[in-house]
């Protein structure tokens, strides 16, 4: 019976340690990919709540064979997309923005199509909170609330 309750007590503080975690991935989203294309967009918000600052250091996805951070720049009236290579800074008690034409995720060599309706999970892996799981939902190419440039 003590070795049960022992048990119980140590699944709890393990629980409460991991959602007191400051780090939030709020609102993951990704486009619905065309056959044959190889690449997809992820988007979120990175929300920090903690009082000091992080670092998003990579990610991972099973749906791709690699996960980099893009930016996105103007460049004399082109678009392009740069590979963030230092990581990206989340401050302390703010957040980014990971969006169309703007930071995103660059899913480099996709495994299979995303379908609209599908989700699939990345791992972020942060310098200070560690690792944290989001579950990107696919969303059809069609305009939706997030076409808005
Ligand atoms: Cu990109």
């Amino acid at each position: 019976m003590k070795s049960v309750s022992l048990a119980l007590a140590l699944s709890l503080s393990v629980a409460i340690a991991s959602a007191a975690s400051p780090i939030r991935i709020d609102d993951p989203w990704s486009r619905a990919t065309a056959p044959g294309q190889v690449v997809g967009g992820g988007f979120a918000t990175i929300v920090n709540t903690g009082n000091t600052s992080d670092r998003l250091v990579s990610a991972t996805s099973p749906v791709a064979a690699e996960v980099q951070i893009h930016n996105t720049s103007l460049d004399g009236g082109v678009m392009r997309m740069r590979q963030v290579t230092e990581g990206l800074e989340i401050p302390a008690n703010g957040k980014v923005e990971l969006k169309p034409r703007g930071l995103h995720l660059m899913l480099m060599q996709l495994k299979a199509p995303l379908v609209a309706g599908a989700s699939f999970p990345v791992q972020f892996q942060f310098e200070k909170a560690g690792s944290v799981t989001a579950q990107f939902k696919v969303e059809s190419t069609q305009a939706s609330m997030h076409e808005k440039p």
